[in-house]
């Protein structure tokens, strides 16, 4: 009798302490969050104190790329560690197949609680989740739906803060015998940029400088770059520059829907409409004076233009501070309670986006500030603060690291590598030392042809093969991508190199022809 009950509380002592060792997962991802706009990243645009801590107390990282830049297919390179001609979904409109390995699944059968919060945008029901509360579509800045454990609930307020309410009541609510995954995904920055009802004007008074490449004229890149339509310059006045309408107005650009045909009529008004009556108050206290001086100063050409810009950066940055005041709300939360330590927190964004530089808003293209996200992670077990690394890392990536620090195996088929290697040493000698992309989304918004390619330390390839159009940039040389050097004579020796990356690069992924 005594010997059963010594073993039982040896097992129990055994048991509970490996529960313990496992770490708690939070994966924060927004929605078109450039690092240039988070201040751990770049200090000059914006302070983001609560995100910043992540990078002090952990790990910063300069190359972390995602494989395809739009939001659905990278949330499901996120929850499968593949890419999309693999996991199936290359583009916004594909319906992610839930019936495949995700990460989520294998730490929910692991005896992990997990869930998943805020946008998901993959067309098909959360599976893998004991507890998931979505935004419908693409999410709305005020007064969302949600879709949760089955049911459609409204909800009036700032979806942001919403979003991180219903974080911490699945904090105070879990089963704490057990380690948690959450999945934390905000809807801000994305279009059309709402800021919260208390950061509305807050940067009204400063002058954004032009990004050096404002004014690309797209020279070699023609067919590319140059055909494009996401300028700023063609942003809807409506929609995005929250300018109501004159009876009879419409819109007259195509704000980068020309191929979706938006029907011009006013865009903005649609939207206000969904405000309460409080909610409107606010947006007239501060709007009625813009609309005032976009009337009086009756701007065109480079000025619009550069209207445009300051406003577009004016309310996508106010967007950032609520995400970032929501962020320190979580991380106050894990001090208090004391998971901090135990607690793996990422932050990232599903891909990058353009602020202004090639005269640009919105993402897709291969070339850096769309191609690259932010990333963060703070594991104070397995991370020393203040780390920053180099290293190519891919949002492939993910998968495999949630997996590996839950003590996992990792499946074969996975694509990715897991991030832990780059902490703890093994196998850090190997590490990539080239990575691939691939967007698909063609014809849609905004106009950018497919393309995939290949980007190593110094060059990057770019093939956009419907319209058999090739790009190489010397990134030593020419960081911005403005000259495309494949025809030059000089790089022949570096494009055959490339060429020839590119082909093996394309194996290695099981890219089909
Ligand atoms: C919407 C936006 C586009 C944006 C896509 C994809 N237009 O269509 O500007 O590129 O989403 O964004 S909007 O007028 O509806 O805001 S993604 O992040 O979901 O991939
Ligand atoms: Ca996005």
């Amino acid at each position: 009798m005594k010997k059963i009950i010594i073993l039982s509380i040896a097992l129990f002592t055994l048991f509970s302490c490996q529960r313990e060792t496992r770490p708690n997962i939070i994966f924060i991802m927004s929605d078109d969050h450039a690092e240039k706009a988070i201040s751990a990243y770049d200090p000059s645009l914006i302070h983001t104190p609560n995100i910043d801590r992540l990078a002090n107390e952990g790990v910063r990282f300069n190359n972390s790329y995602v494989t395809n830049s739009i939001c659905a297919p990278s949330r499901a390179v996120l929850l499968t560690g593949k890419y999309g001609h693999i996991n199936g979904k290359r583009d916004n409109r594909d319906v992610f197949n839930p019936n495949q390995m995700t990460f989520p699944k294998l730490l929910q059968e692991a005896g992990y609680q997990t869930a998943v919060i805020g946008k998901w945008h993959l067309k098909s029901t959360p599976e893998g989740f004991d507890n998931w509360r979505v935004l419908r579509g693409q999410g709305r800045y005020y007064n969302p739906v949600f879709y949760e454990n089955g049911d459609t609930v409204k909800y009036e307020g700032y979806t942001t803060d919403i979003i991180t309410d219903f974080v911490l009541e699945f904090l105070d609510g879990r089963d704490k015998d057990k380690p948690f995954c959450l999945l934390y995904h905000h809807k801000a920055p994305h279009r059309n940029w709402m800021p919260a009802e208390r950061h509305i004007g807050m940067f009204k008074d400063i002058k954004f400088p032009l990004p050096e490449t404002f004014y690309d004229d797209y020279k070699t890149r023609e067919k590319t770059a140059g055909a494009q339509d996401m300028e700023i310059k063609n942003m809807y006045s409506g929609y995005d520059m929250k300018i109501h309408f004159l009876p009879g107005e419409r819109e007259e650009n195509s704000g980068g829907g020309r191929s979706m045909n938006w029907d011009g009529t006013d865009s903005w008004n649609n939207v206000y409409n969904a405000l309460t009556p409080s909610q409107k108050a606010t947006f007239d206290s501060y709007y009625d004076g813009v609309n005032a001086n976009y009337r009086s100063s009756n701007l065109s050409g480079k000025e619009l233009e550069e209207w445009k810009y300051q406003r577009y950066m004016e309310d996508y940055l106010e967007c950032i501070v609520s995400v970032d005041e929501n962020i320190g709300r979580l991380l106050d939360y894990l001090d208090e309670h004391k998971l901090a330590k135990n607690t793996i927190v990422v932050y990232t964004s599903d891909q990058g986006f353009y602020l202004g530089e090639h005269g640009w808003f919105d993402k897709r293209f291969m070339y850096e500030e769309s191609f690259s996200m932010p990333l963060l992670i703070r594991y104070p077990k397995g991370i020393k603060s203040g780390t920053i690394n180099n290293d190519f890392v891919m949002n492939l990536d993910f998968a495999p690291t949630f997996l590996d620090y839950a003590g996992v195996d990792i499946p074969e088929d996975i694509q990715g590598e897991s991030l832990r290697d780059l902490f703890e040493n093994k196998g850090h000698e190997e590490w990539r030392e080239s990575i691939y992309y691939h967007f698909y989304a063609y014809p849609a918004w905004h106009d950018v042809p497919k393309h995939d390619g290949v980007r190593n330390a110094n060059y990057k390839l770019i093939h956009y093969y419907d319209i058999a159009v090739w790009e190489l940039f010397d990134l030593q040389k020419d960081p911005a991508e403005l000259k495309n050097v494949f025809n030059d004579q000089s790089y022949a020796n570096i494009r055959k190199e490339m060429e020839e990356e590119y082909r093996e690069i394309r194996k290695k992924y099981k890219v089909d022809e």
